[in-house]
């Protein structure tokens, strides 16, 4: 027994690895659907010792569905996860379409799962997932702003292909072979070559200098945290990294925060990982992520531009396709049970 769940985007790098995050969770369920464009219709899927056929996303679909966990782009979002909720299917959405709406929860479990309040599956409604990169910073910057008041962040991102989608991911590994065969790299995805190199992150540019996915982060942070007050700023950059992003930051803190008691908050922090080996020289890396469900934290240190113990620097890495999208969205889904 469980709720009726569908993924509407079924197959996307999110939407398999939904299945993956599903299986691994042993998240109840009564019934499964999957839906996707209908180019897709028809195709089998076997998951949990059982065989579907992907059934094609039609105003149609979401009757007597109770749960339904989308990522299949922002337009999808738009139009397919109004109609969800209007028919009873409590949405999760991992796109950007509601995230800045008021009214729908933007939930980091481990962070604002408060931010809930009576949403339930089988009782409509749209819930939001943040943008991977907000979500992985806010795992560790979270429990410091808790001990001690983040006043400023700055962050910088080095983010992996797989934020762009499977196809991005299969550019990044196509490009690398092909530049060791000394051949030219093909390009698809991206308008610059992507392997054995790095570029400012592809979102669309602003009026203001910053791109889309620097101002997510802002955002997402202001509205998950209630505090519009935070001074955040980012700069966001693709880099040949298959499935992890990593991220630099820099705390201004309203009080005191000695590293020793940083990195024990963070030590009891859930989700979170610690690397943090200074005589090893071993901190996070993408690998240590990559298919992790942690978000792994180190470099943890006093900001030695200041006289006092109010700046701090993290180094952090999480799974973009796990914690950033597929798992985020299971655990709210398991919240709303
Ligand atoms: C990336 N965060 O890593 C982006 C992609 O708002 O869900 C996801 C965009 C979003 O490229």
């Amino acid at each position: 027994s469980g709720p009726s769940v569908a993924i509407v985007g079924v197959t996307g790098a999110v939407g398999q690895e939904f299945l993956r995050v599903l299986k691994e969770r042993d998240f109840p369920y009564s019934n499964m659907k999957f839906l996707a464009s209908a180019r897709s219709a028809g195709k089998p899927v076997e998951w949990d010792g059982n065989s579907y056929t992907i059934e094609e996303l039609t105003e149609d679909s979401f009757g007597g569905v109770d749960i339904a966990l989308f990522s299949a782009g922002g337009s999808i979002s738009k139009k397919f996860a109004p109609i969800a909720s209007d028919a009873g299917c409590t949405v999760v959405d991992n796109s950007s379409a509601f995230r800045m709406t008021e009214g729908v929860p933007l939930i980091i479990p481990e962070v604002n799962a408060d931010h809930l309040k009576g949403h339930k599956a089988g009782k409509g409604g749209i819930i939001a997932n943040p943008n991977c990169s907000t979500i992985i910073a806010l795992m560790a910057v979270t429990p410091i702003h808790r001990a001690a008041g983040v006043k400023r962040m700055v962050v910088s991102t080095y983010q992996a292909a797989s934020g762009a989608g499977q196809a991005a991911m299969d550019e990044l590994e196509q490009q690398t072979r092909e530049v060791l065969d000394g051949k030219p790299p093909t390009q698809n995805i991206f308008p610059f070559q992507y392997a054995f190199n790095l570029f400012s992150h592809n979102a669309p540019m602003q009026e203001n200098g910053y791109n889309e996915e620097e101002m997510k982060m802002v955002k997402e942070t202001h509205k998950i945290w209630r505090n519009p007050d935070v001074a955040i700023t980012a700069t966001c950059i693709r880099v040949p990294i298959m499935r992890a992003h990593a991220e630099s930051i820099n705390l201004e803190l309203d009080n005191e925060l000695s590293e020793d008691d940083a990195e024990s908050i963070l030590k009891e922090a859930p989700g979170v990982s610690i690397i943090n080996d200074r005589a090893a020289n071993r901190f996070p890396m993408p690998l240590d992520a990559s298919h992790n469900d942690d978000v792994y934290v180190g470099r943890i240190r006093r900001d030695i531009s200041r006289s006092d113990c109010k700046g701090l620097d993290l180094f952090v890495c999480g799974d973009q396709i796990k914690k950033g999208a597929a798992l985020n969205a299971v655990q709210i889904a398991e919240l709303l049970l």
